[in-house]
């Protein structure tokens, strides 16, 4: 094991690894702050092997962002090792919110890889565009064909993985012209129960998904167009391993129509105004479990409407973009328990006593070019925001613990932060330094009794509670020539006010089992750094070595850790593309877990080490392409668990996977 690290080491001085790249040299300078990860099958920037496995594995080939895993299905994304509460995740710079108590299901749970072409990542107070953010922002940006190319496009492609039979079908046609185009696709994904590298059943960790979506634009003259877009995404029967219980449905709606005008003037170059809905439904129950103190429902819903409009131009040594957003959301989620003794009443209770959420925001981004090789980007931002409780009772329930407590809170939240660029020939170097405010979320504010599987508690909101403040730090050195590439990332988060569950010992627990009552409290403060290397070198035509190394590190004032920080991992690939054939194997790994937090229930992820291999060919004939691609996945049947495993829930062993992606394209017919 030592010899695979040391390996492992040596090799990271060398890649950019998977799919993710640094946004293009030659696009808009606001791109530089931005990283992106390519989705789209179609773009040959596409480097993941497995074509066709799902969002949340594209989105774990990136530094920044980690998953935590319940299951199989909807991973939860952190940026930053900062958990998700402090960032935001878009899709098409969309909020929407999940209507889970539990965090079962995040944004990127209700779209499907086939509708996006790629996942933008900023980092820290950069990512406060659509919402205020201190860890950063996701935005899951859609596929759209375009107008203009007069052709007719469309590919069936089909996916299977041996280790939890995981059929996956699917199909998307587009369809475009000079005045308008259109693009439909659709999903299907059906998974059983996965095995570990022990070869155990993992029960419950089966899933199935539909996903639906479609869009139009048409061209109202040279320099206007509107849009509309719509996703719908059904989940059924969804098996939460990790968690005492599963999901029987999980739906949203996602809607939106934006207009977009070019060229307004010398200045102002673009103008984009969309107005979007959607609504998520998630119906979360025990009733496959077999054994449990209580049965439970417990539904969720939420409903968001919203706006954004950008504009940005550019004067003679400037560039600036303005983004003005307005939402609201309506979070709703209820719990009743059913006592085994049918003569007992059954309890229910609001755990999201119907709560409101107004946000308005003003961001505004400039990148000054001060000399040949210096550029320097800053943003300041501010917003109010306003949480209301609707529901009476609710409120009677929160003022047993908050008496003076009042149904309204308003907050103003304010972010700023400047960013220094030195390009000195195939070198970058880049500093940043940043303020950033977020509120509570509606748990962390308003939930009611909402059990926690890890730690054992229930958790009580606290209304409250005052903004989170972030001061950061952060760099970047890279060197890029041809053949080589390096670059070194470091972040530092020092977070005021720090949001965190602390015991309550006086309390006693809702939940059958439960150790105790936690309330959302605030710590004076708490650091998180993370620190990333990562290295490529093209040995010879078509072959490439590539590697990544990634720490993070969090603790409180009183240095006690924070729970899911990546200890030091590893990952190494080599890779070969000709024209029709590529190939790749892959080492990933992580040293034992030394820092970790037991007042969250955690204990220490051992040390891993597994092995991939994959290849893929593909050739065209006559209008149509053919493409094949087949790997194998932790090789050597290796039963490990990560320290964003969930209750340490062990991993999938050995899986066989198979994509086969058949297209047919034609020019159509000059018209309209
Ligand atoms: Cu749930």
């Amino acid at each position: 094991m030592k010899q695979l690290v040391c390996c492992a080491l040596l090799l990271s001085g060398l890649s950019t690894m998977g799919q993710t790249v640094p946004a293009q040299k030659d696009s808009a300078k606001f791109q530089e702050l931005t990283e992106v990860i390519v989705i789209s099958r179609q773009a040959s920037r596409n480097k993941n092997n497995n074509l066709l496995s799902t969002l949340d594995q594209y989105l774990s080939s990136h530094e920044q962002v980690d998953l935590i895993k319940r299951g199989a299905y909807a991973w939860e994304p952190m940026l930053n090792g900062l958990s998700s509460e402090r960032s935001v995740i878009t899709i098409d710079g969309m909020r929407i919110y999940g209507a889970c108590t539990d965090k079962m299901d995040p944004v990127s749970s209700y779209v499907e890889t086939t509708n996006l072409s790629r996942a933008d990542v900023k980092n820290g107070q950069s990512g406060n565009a659509h919402g205020a953010s201190i860890g950063g922002s996701l935005d899951l940006v859609r596929k759209k064909s375009g107008f203009g190319a007069n052709q007719f496009a469309t590919h069936i492609f089909s996916g299977f993985e041996s280790n939890n039979r995981q059929r996956i079908l699917g199909s998307d046609i587009s369809y475009s012209r000079n005045r308008w185009y259109t693009d439909f696709d659709f999903t299907f994904r059906k998974a059983e129960n996965y095995r570990d590298g022990k070869n155990q059943e993992i029960l419950y960790s089966q899933f199935s998904k539909f996903n639906l979506s479609a869009a139009a634009g048409y061209k109202l003259n040279e320099h206007q167009q509107v849009e509309a877009s719509v996703i719908y995404d059904d989940a059924r029967d969804i098996g939460y391993p990790a968690l005492p219980m599963d999901v029987s449905s999980a739906k949203a709606v996602i809607a939106s129509i934006g207009y977009t005008r070019h060229h307004l003037s010398n200045t102002w170059q673009g103008w984009e105004t969309k107005i979007y809905h959607n609504k998520v439904t998630h119906v979360m129950d025990d009733t496959k479990r077999p054994v449990v103190p209580i049965r439970m429902d417990m539904p969720g819903w939420s409903t968001t409407t919203g706006m954004y409009s950008r504009i940005d131009g550019k004067s003679s040594r400037h560039q600036f973009k303005l983004t003005a957003s307005a939402h609201h959301n309506r979070s709703l989620a209820e719990m009743t328990m059913y006592p085994n003794d049918p003569n007992e009443k059954e309890m229910f209770m609001l755990t999201w006593p119907d709560v409101h959420t107004w946000y308005a925001g003003l961001f505004m981004e400039d990148n000054f070019q001060l000399h040949r090789q210096w550029t320097l980007n800053s943003s300041a931002g501010v917003a109010f925001q306003q949480h209301q409780l609707k529901d009476e009772s609710g409120v009677k329930s929160l003022q047993i613990f908050y008496p003076d407590m009042q149904s309204v809170k308003n907050r103003l939240l304010k972010n700023f932060g400047s960013n220094l660029q030195y390009h000195p020939g195939n070198w970058r170097f880049s500093f940043g330094a940043s303020y950033s405010e977020r509120a509570p979320s509606v748990s962390e504010g308003y939930g009611f009794y909402l059990f926690n599987s890890f730690d054992r508690f229930d958790y009580i909101g606290n209304p409250g509670l005052k903004n989170e403040q972030s001061f950061s730090l952060n760099g970047t050195v890279a060197f890029a020539t041809d053949r080589f590439s390096l670059k070194w990332q470091g972040s530092w988060f020092q977070i005021r006010n720090y949001i965190v569950g602390m015991p309550s010992p006086g309390l006693i627990p809702m939940t059958i089992g439960a150790a105790g009552i936690k309330i959302y409290e605030q710590v004076p403060f708490s650091t998180v750094y993370s620190t990333s290397l990562n290295a490529s070198y093209g040995i010879v035509s078509g072959l490439s070595v590539s590697g990544k190394a990634i720490y993070r590190r969090g603790f409180t004032n009183e240095q006690l850790d924070l729970p899911m920080m990546q200890p030091f991992s590893y990952g190494v690939r080599l890779q070969y593309t000709s024209n029709a054939f590529s190939a790749e194997a892959s080492l990933d790994g992580a040293v034992k877990q030394s820092k970790y937090s037991p007042l969250f229930g955690e204990t220490a992820a051992p040390a891993y080490s597994i092995a991939s291999l994959g290849a893929g060919y593909q050739f065209k004939w006559k209008k149509n392409s053919f493409q094949v691609r087949s790997g194998v996945e932790n090789l050597f049947n290796r039963y490990y668990t990560t320290f964003s495993d969930w209750n340490r829930i062990p991993r999938m062993g050995r899986n066989l996977f198979l994509n086969l992606i058949i297209g047919f394209s034609e020019p159509s017919k000059a018209g309209l």
